[in-house]
């Protein structure tokens, strides 16, 4: 066998142990949400509303992808929250595997974190606040470390097993802002070693300002030690239509992309939740460069697709 063959031969075997361990993250997940009384749905992957993914300062998306069919126009799923705000109230805590496209720009490629297409484990429960979301994503942690402990693919592949040890530390943006100047997520996270919590993100109109604090918010991202970064995204929902309205305008985000979402807004309930991506979860259990090393085939911004 030459060099180059016994090289991609490896390279293709420490593959399948990457894909194996992903395959167990999915079985674990699933076993929790259902313990956790959870309905599990099939995702929704053309709207005709999306998630704006903005404004936030970490959203780098080119545009979201618009698909004209027999007269109606749809929007590629950025992500599925404006439908699982409107599902809670019939169905209870929901969560979904759900695949989310996003076109970011190319220089993303090089963060080790972006990906053009991937799939986030999305939860909401219906009349919960943020500190009980917190709480669940904590137990979901701690339960994954531990079946997942003794996986065989950690000592195949060099790496230490993970160690969650919550309840983890809960800072707001402005404390980290004040130590770490404005793009604080890498260093911060970089000077931890267990994952923490960044409250309080100027963002998208569907995470709840605070009605006794106006200008603060509500939300909550996980944040991965070690210079990983975000692992999750979430908050309290703004659920009253005359609010979600004016969020919309204040944002000057485009009025026609959430008509439909706008004209069911009389039915949304008080809702918190959020979402955390398979991939970059499994990035960081196996402390890989790359997200895209734990795809199939790898959906990294400016890279040239295989297939
Ligand atoms: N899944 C996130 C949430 O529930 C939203 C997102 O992915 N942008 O808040």
């Amino acid at each position: 066998m030459s060099g180059a063959d016994a090289t991609s031969g490896a390279e293709r075997e420490r593959r399948t142990q990457r894909l194996g361990l992903v395959s167990d993250v999915l079985a674990e997940t699933t076993r929790f949400f259902h313990g956790e009384g959870f309905t599990q749905l099939l995702p929704v992957m053309l709207g005709r509303s999306t998630d704006p993914l903005g404004p936030d300062p970490g959203s780098s998306v080119l545009r979201t992808v618009e698909v004209d069919y027999l007269g109606q126009r749809f929007y590629l799923m950025n992500s599925m929250i404006l439908h699982k705000q409107l599902a809670v109230r019939e169905l209870g805590k929901i969560w979904i595997l759900s695949p989310n496209v996003r076109l970011e720009r190319a220089e993303r490629g090089s963060s080790g974190k972006h990906l053009f297409e991937f799939t986030q484990a999305d939860f909401e429960l219906p009349g919960a606040r943020g500190a009980e979301v917190r709480a669940l994503i904590e137990r979901y942690y701690a339960r994954l470390g531990s079946a997942l402990r003794e996986h065989p693919v950690f000592a195949s592949l060099g790496v230490e097993p993970p160690r969650f040890a919550p309840p983890w530390e809960v800072l707001t943006t402005h404390d980290l802002e004040a130590k770490y100047g404005p793009d604080w997520e890498g260093d911060a996270s970089r000077d931890r070693e267990q994952p923490f919590w960044a409250l309080c993100h100027r963002r998208e109109f569907y995470d709840r300002e605070d009605p006794d604090d106006p200008g603060h918010f509500l939300n909550y991202d996980l944040i991965y030690p070690g210079g990983f970064g975000e692992a999750l995204s979430g908050a309290e929902r703004e659920w009253k239509p005359e609010r979600i309205r004016a969020r919309i305008a204040r944002d000057g985000i485009p009025h026609a992309a959430f008509r439909a979402y706008l004209e069911r807004s009389e039915g949304l309930v008080p809702s918190a939740g959020g979402g955390f991506g398979l991939e970059r979860l499994a990035r960081f259990l196996l402390k890989t460069p790359h997200v895209g090393d734990v795809q199939l085939f790898r959906r990294v911004p400016g890279e040239r697709a295989e297939l």
